[in-house]
């Protein structure tokens, strides 16, 4: 997978790369991410990026040529998917990151100040994308967040291939509750079946926790999940749902 990261904040990637599953991703050679500062396709003197608004308003705008000039010579010798992290964006969830994942060779535009000229998502951007409905001050933190859930597509690039499959989302579902030692915490004690070594109950008893967190916590989800037949009826002989503040 290559990802190509245009921003004015190149030194802001430099710590999530080099961390963890992502710097061992990159070591692998299993993904290829170049951060590139926009600035560097600039041609003033001062290697201005923004400037004032056409009709008025308050804040900057990102001007369009040096996007332009760069997202074209990072598409040399290739077609790179071009995405803009944007709050206009299409909103983020895990089909879009497979579906991204899937292209392999990604261009991602972090835009700052109060917009980018409307000209650069006509001539070089094939999709925006946001991380969800609150405000942040630029596409990077949304960049790094798209990166890491993309990477996690790759294989080999999360250990045991087994938890990218059995994670939470692979059917739909919220992830069911974990236990490690010490047993007992605060007096609580963990579930009996986690120590009854009895492997087909545990499955089932993960099951129908997942069932009960997403239909308690995450209905939408549920409402969503594809269910086998077997989750189906773990779902349908779950007891039913307690109601709030009742005694
Ligand atoms: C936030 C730029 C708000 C401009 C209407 C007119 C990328 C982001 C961003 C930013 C505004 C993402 C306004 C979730 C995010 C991002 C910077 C608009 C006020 N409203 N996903 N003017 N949230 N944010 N400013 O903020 O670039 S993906």
């Amino acid at each position: 997978m290559r990802i190509q990261v245009l921003t004015i904040f190149p030194e802001l990637f430099e710590p999530f790369l080099a961390t963890s599953l992502i710097g061992k991703a990159l070591e692998k050679g299993l993904l290829d991410a170049r951060v590139i500062d926009l600035r560097d396709f600039t041609e003033d003197r001062h290697r201005s990026v923004d400037d004032e608004p056409y009709g008025g308003g308050g804040g900057m705008v990102m001007a369009a040529p040096p996007w332009i000039r760069a997202v074209r010579a990072l598409s040399e010798g290739g077609t790179p998917w071009r995405v803009l992290l944007s709050p206009q964006g299409r909103r983020l969830d895990d089909a879009k990151v497979r579906e991204l994942a899937a292209r392999g060779d990604l261009v991602l535009l972090c835009g700052r100040y109060e917009g980018i000229d409307e000209r650069v998502l006509e001539t070089v951007v094939d999709e925006e994308v946001s991380i969800g409905d609150y405000v942040l001050s630029g596409g990077e933190l949304p960049a790094m967040v798209l990166i890491e859930a993309m990477s996690r597509q790759i294989p080999g690039v999360v250990q045991l291939s087994g938890s990218v499959e059995n994670d939470s989302f692979r059917n739909g579902l919220l992830d069911y509750p974990h236990y490690t030692r010490p047993p007992v915490v605060e007096g609580l004690a963990v579930p009996e079946v986690l120590l009854s070594g009895h492997h087909a109950e545990i499955i089932r008893w993960r099951l129908r926790k997942a069932l009960e967190a997403t239909r308690e916590k995450r209905p939408d989800l549920l409402a969503a999940a594809r269910l086998s037949p077997d989750e189906e009826r773990e779902l349908a002989a779950l007891a039913p749902v307690e109601e709030a503040g009742r005694v």
